[in-house]
């Protein structure tokens, strides 16, 4: 049996409308997603990190069925194709023109977004971040899948399990600017010199969430440290592409890889032995939650403080904790046992 989604997840995510430009300076058309009906004419827009990313799809897919249970008149996705730093700036504006009344972004770069951010607030607009945070001065809250150093720890366990704990390894990141991403490595770096001596990370490098650029970075990773005995990708994008690496070539079996992977993307090489166990949690209740969380906002149940709770419809109650952050749930590790119970 598979594990249960919030609801059908991956016909919502279908049914998403993505709009882009692709490019930063341009204009944003929007696309509506959806009409709900229910409850008010609050509209929520949700802009990912990246369009094109099929993380961001299921993810997107939970914030939709969020927004419709929520009682959001209508949701919409809008977004960049590619994550670099200011490519979200565009979007954010035409959403304060269109006085769009809550904001849920995965920003790029902690501060780049910062000013349209500003500016769509003193519209009147509500922030949620979720995925990867903006500087937390310009939003209101940001719900954050899991703890981050848990997010860190689940990985240097992984990987020293895996390469017999010790050996030279080495980290395929999203791009340099990614909040979420940098923070799990500081966390992860910190981990390997406390608990783990014999391990050494021998180099960093960013795929850029791109899936031919990834797919480079492991070859180049794999070329200039012979001696490698690991890489951790805490990128669903990235670990993917790697282990598409890693499978045809004669790395295979002797090169460990982990991270952060979706069940659905990373099954075949599961299932061929390039990967042994991974992690992730549910993606689909990140946006879930983050649509609940925008309605407690903009309804002026919860302004964001600490201690704030309110409701997450299917996901039961949920409390603000320090820093203006709302954890969602544990993650999994997913190997050749477990990993067809999962469907996303
Ligand atoms: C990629 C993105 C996203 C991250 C996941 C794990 O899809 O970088 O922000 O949360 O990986």
């Amino acid at each position: 049996m598979r594990t249960r989604r919030i609801l059908g997840v991956a016909a919502l995510t279908a049914s998403i409308a993505l709009v882009a430009t692709g490019c930063a300076g341009g204009g944003s058309d929007s696309g509506s997603t959806s009409g709900s009906g229910g409850g008010g004419d609050q509209t929520i827009t949700f802009i990912p990190k990246q369009l094109n990313n099929p993380y961001t799809d299921v993810v997107l897919g939970g914030g939709e069925e969020g927004a419709k249970a929520a009682g959001f008149a209508s949701s919409q996705v809008v977004g960049p194709l590619d994550a670099s730093a200011s490519s979200q700036v565009s979007f954010i504006n035409a959403e304060t023109q269109a006085g769009t009344n809550v904001i849920v972004i995965a920003a790029n770069d902690p501060d780049a977004v910062c000013s349209s951010l500003e500016e769509a607030r003193t519209g009147g607009a509500k922030i949620v971040a979720f995925d990867s945070d903006t500087n937390p001065d310009c939003r209101d809250v940001f719900i954050s899948q899991v703890v981050a150093k848990d997010v860190a720890l689940i990985q240097t366990k992984l990987i020293s399990e895996q390469i017999g704990g010790s050996g030279e390894i080495a980290i395929l990141s999203a791009t340099a600017n990614a909040t979420n991403q940098n923070e799990w490595i500081k966390f992860m770096e910190e981990d390997l010199k406390a608990n783990y001596p014999d391990i050494k990370l021998v180099a960093t490098v960013y795929g850029d969430d791109d899936d031919t650029k990834s797919f480079q970075e492991a070859q180049g990773l794999l070329q200039a440290h012979p001696n490698l005995k690991g890489i951790i990708s805490p990128t669903t994008v990235g670990i993917a592409a790697t282990a598409r690496y890693l499978s045809t070539s004669d790395y295979k079996g002797k090169v460990a890889l982990t991270g952060l992977g979706l069940p659905n993307e990373m099954r075949p090489f599961v299932k061929d032995d390039t990967v042994k166990a991974f992690a992730l949690w549910d993606p689909a209740q990140l946006g879930y939650v983050a649509a609940f969380a925008g309605k407690a906002l903009a309804d002026g149940t919860i302004t964001g403080e600490v201690g704030d709770k309110f409701d997450a419809g299917d996901l039961g109650e949920k409390e603000v904790t320090d820093g203006g952050i709302v954890i969602v749930g544990p993650p999994t590790t997913f190997t050749k046992d477990n990993i067809d119970d999962y469907d996303f």
